[in-house]
């Protein structure tokens, strides 16, 4: 198993249930680990297969619950292998 972190910023949410809601439509995706959406920040914070899910269901997925994605620079990061 795989899998990698990657953080959006998230435009369009207004409480904190529309983060629930972003967490529970990634989570129900084949090959998402979990989901972390910060309302506060404006972020969520991906944990996935990217041999199972792509990148782009995962934005698609954030745009079809009603907001929009942005994958953010340099945070792309490989949870597998030598802990730091
Ligand atoms: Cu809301």
């Amino acid at each position: 198993m795989s899998a990698i972190r990657r953080t959006f910023a998230i435009a369009g949410m207004h409480c904190t249930s529309c983060a629930m809601t972003i967490d529970w439509d990634l989570e129900d995706l084949d090959g998402v680990h979990e989901a972390r959406t910060s309302y506060a920040s404006a972020r969520t914070e991906v944990t996935y297969d990217p041999s199972r899910v792509a990148f782009e269901t995962i934005t698609d997925t954030i745009v079809r619950a009603g907001f929009t994605a942005q994958a953010l620079e340099g945070v792309l990061k490989n949870t597998t292998g030598d802990s730091p």
